[in-house]
């Protein structure tokens, strides 16, 4: 029947009850839009700190909410501080967010970020995350979906990754990147050994002065800066061209050092070099970018927008690395990576063994749902924590991957947790030292 007789047999009756059903379902719809679900309270706030592989200190922070057995999740590990980042949890954010909304996360950010009024610290900060992420997880769980759909949906089908090819001397090293590229990475990070080189320096002059302490390290600056080259050589003649290839300077070297070393690695074509400099000489960056197009990697030690916004807007460095739960969470780092796209600078979160699987999938949400994704420092999680954290993100063909729940995809087993505890050790790092025992700032 065409549409002119159909409207002749339903007559007025039928076209008006046609109408009405549309224009109820509409105010329905509408009135879910309005009313959506009753208002989320937090009724509980707690820091659950462990160690499930024995020396790295994971905090995470758990919020209950009104919905009975809806809780959620947020990383606030700083394992060199993790008591105080337990207190600032425990004494302050809980009895300031109980009783308010789960709901108004960014509001919640904006409030408890300014109640210390001092603030942009490593230990608030981390403290200020595992609330906001907490919540981030909270809200996926209420809409049913995982948390980078909160965040516009997925970029890319997974999230890239870089491992860490280690070794003392060149072929050590040599064979750990093979193992890595028959593993699937297209990228690898390399140092010889730990950070600097430090294995190669071999002139302690201030133990024998007997300056400092026997638990301070040892790191000169000639044995890194000429083996480093070397080694960028050696790797490039025997694993190939393709095999993009990072290095993390970890600001072991005066700056004008490390812009010569960088100098020096351009023939190499670094994928990035990282923290060339420490964050107290971000004035170099400019210097460096100045001297050689090598893309420049930086942020892990960024706690304060201070030290981010004119290394972006200026187009100084090439890939953005803060540790999300050290500028104080997911809230912070979404807007970090809109910032940087504007400049052209890619992601690259801190993503080492002290962050907690919880952190790593906030990482790894936040790599889906950006366009100016860059690369994926991840670890690989031992039986102990994929115990404690259910949910663990996880690793195939250099890929890392989601869990894909509601939320982060990750929880806690609170009672496997308490078979973790803290170390005795509180987590300090001993002194490193030149020669003639000047302090190195790593
Ligand atoms: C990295 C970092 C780490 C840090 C560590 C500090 O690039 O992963 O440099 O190795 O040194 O996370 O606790
Ligand atoms: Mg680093």
């Amino acid at each position: 029947m065409n549409r002119r007789n159909l409207l002749k047999s339903l007559g007025v009756a039928g076209l008006a009850s046609i109408f009405l059903k549309a224009d109820e379902s509409a105010s329905q719809t509408y009135d879910r839009a309005t009313t959506g679900l009753p208002e989320l309270k937090i009724t509980d706030i707690k820091a659950i700190a462990c160690a499930p592989n024995g020396h790295i200190r994971l905090t995470v922070v758990k919020v209950e909410t009104s919905e009975p057995g809806l809780t959620g999740l947020g990383c606030a590990t700083f394992n060199q501080r993790t008591v105080p980042v337990l207190t600032a949890v425990d004494d302050y954010l809980k009895p300031f967010a109980v009783g308010r909304s789960a709901d108004n996360i960014e509001d919640m950010w904006q409030n408890a970020y300014t109640s210390s009024y001092w603030r942009n610290g490593p230990v608030l900060n981390n403290a200020l995350s595992g609330l906001d992420q907490a919540l981030w997880d909270i809200k996926g769980k209420r809409a049913g979906m995982p948390v980078y759909q909160l965040l516009g949906g997925k970029c890319r089908f997974a999230v890239d990754t870089y491992a860490h090819a280690g070794g003392r001397d060149f072929v050590q090293l040599e064979e750990s990147v093979k193992k890595y590229m028959q593993d699937g990475y297209r990228h690898v990070r390399i140092q010889l050994g730990g950070y600097g080189a430090a294995h190669l320096s071999t002139t302690p002059d201030f133990r024998t002065a007997g300056f400092g302490d026997e638990r301070d390290g040892h790191m000169d600056i000639y044995p890194y800066i000429t083996s480093t080259p070397k080694m960028f050589e050696h790797i490039r003649v025997t694993c190939g061209d393709e095999i993009e290839l990072l290095h993390d300077i970890h600001e072991r070297i005066p700056p004008i050092d490390a812009v010569n070393l960088v100098k020096s690695l351009e023939e190499f074509r670094p994928f990035f070099i990282e923290d060339p400099f420490a964050p107290e000489d971000n004035g170099y960056f400019k210097i460096l970018r100045e001297q050689t197009s090598v893309p420049i990697a930086m942020g892990e030690l960024f706690n304060n927008p201070h030290e981010w916004i004119d290394l972006i807007s200026q187009r100084w460095i090439d890939f953005i690395r803060v540790h999300i739960s050290q500028i104080g969470g997911l809230s912070v780092a979404r807007k970090l990576a809109a910032l940087a796209e504007w400049f052209g600078v890619r992601t690259a979160w801190h993503g080492p063994g002290d962050v907690s699987p919880v952190g790593h999938a906030a990482n790894a949400h936040l790599d889906l749902a950006v366009h100016n994704f860059g690369i994926q420092e991840r670890v690989l999680f031992d039986e102990a924590t994929q115990e404690v954290f259910p949910g663990c993100p996880t690793m195939q063909n250099g890929y890392l991957y989601v869990n894909e729940a509601p939320g982060f995809g990750v929880e806690i087993n609170e009672k496997a947790a308490k078979k973790f505890p803290l170390p005795e050790h509180p987590g300090y790092w001993n002194p490193i030292r030149r020669r003639d025992g000047t302090a190195v700032r790593p």
